[in-house]
């Protein structure tokens, strides 16, 4: 989707006072009943990183649906290559080949899909949703491919769980869109701000609702539902972000007013999400670590990565 010039104006005046600004992606079809995309077993295929935050979205919700034996895997190695693209590796621990396409980047599976995306200057992002019968890709961006996984599951699909109940749509949706630029992209704003009031004005900002979120979790156990609350998509949406936080953003991206573990409503909710059945294998505490510190070298120049945190949930 090629942004408005009002968008790509506001892009260059954010870029030029030293901001990380988050390009949109690009894909933005859907899986519907009666579309061209329609919910089908064994159609579908995951493109995703383990260290990738966006894509672990994605991954969590086709677990606790229950669509593991519906919506296939691959995963890239999670060395990201200088200009931002990714490989696959299945030598790689944790990785594997493109095992659908055959492509040995992640390049490859976005020029099939568009052709003359290679020239086009952008680079493919993770997470993909891969549509084998048109072999092509439906959607890149994580919100919209975990929403979609909710109507393939209503489709008859997976183990009848829903993280989006209709009742609740409004309060989930308003729910992500409050953490989004704060916090899932606010730590991005605070490791990638090329200039002083730009890391103080992100990082400021992402404390103000961690605070915000840590005192909203005050005798509740999910963000969003009437008394302690239901799980939903609002809660791994947060939960993506605040599980890399002490492993990596503290350190990497500065994020270091106070850490997870400084918060006991937040830690408790990072270490319930992390007990929901499944959950725990989704997370590839080795890809999330090594992925950050040595792929972003212009922050990190010498690709060292920290011996610690000892204590957090990579440990429990
Ligand atoms: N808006 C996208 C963001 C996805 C995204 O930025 N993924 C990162 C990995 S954490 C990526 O693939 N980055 C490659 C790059 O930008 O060079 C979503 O939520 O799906």
């Amino acid at each position: 989707m090629k942004p408005t010039d009002e968008q790509a104006g506001a892009w260059t005046k954010a870029f030029d006072a030293g901001k990380f600004v988050r390009k949109s992606s690009e894909f933005r079809d859907h899986i519907t009943k009666d579309g061209t995309f329609s919910p089908q077993s064994g159609r579908y295929h995951l493109y995703v990183s383990h260290a990738c935050p966006w894509a672990h979205r994605t991954l969590i919700t086709r677990t606790l649906l229950g669509l593991e034996d519906h919506i296939s895997v691959d995963v890239v190695d999670w060395r990201m290559n200088p200009n931002g693209s990714w490989s696959f590796n299945e030598d790689e621990e944790g990785a594997t080949a493109d095992t659908v396409n055959g492509e040995s980047t992640l390049e490859g599976v976005y020029e099939r899909a568009f052709s003359g995306w290679n020239e086009s200057g952008r680079i493919g992002t993770v997470p993909v949703l891969w549509d084998r019968q048109h072999a092509t890709i439906v959607n890149n961006e994580s919100r919209e491919i975990v929403r979609m996984f909710d109507g393939f599951a209503k489709a008859g699909f997976g183990n009848g769980v829903t993280l989006a109940p209709e009742q609740w749509r409004q309060e989930i949706d308003a729910m992500i869109d409050a953490n989004y630029e704060s916090v899932n992209n606010g730590v991005y704003k605070s490791g990638f701000a090329r200039t002083q009031s730009a890391y103080d004005e992100a990082v400021t900002a992402l404390f103000e609702r961690l605070d915000e979120l840590e005192h909203h979790l005050d005798g509740r156990e999910w963000l969003v539902g009437e008394g302690t609350g239901l799980l939903t998509e609002a809660d791994l949406c947060l939960f993506t972000t605040l599980v890399r936080f002490d492993l990596v953003y503290v350190v990497h991206f500065k994020c270091n007013l106070r850490r997870i573990i400084d918060y006991p409503n937040l830690k408790a909710f990072v270490e319930r999400m992390i007990d929901q059945p499944g959950v725990r294998e989704t997370c590839h505490w080795h890809h999330i670590k090594a992925h950050y510190f040595w792929s972003h070298q212009n922050i990190n120049t010498f690709r060292i990565i920290p011996l610690g945190p000892l204590e957090g949930a990579h440990t429990s």
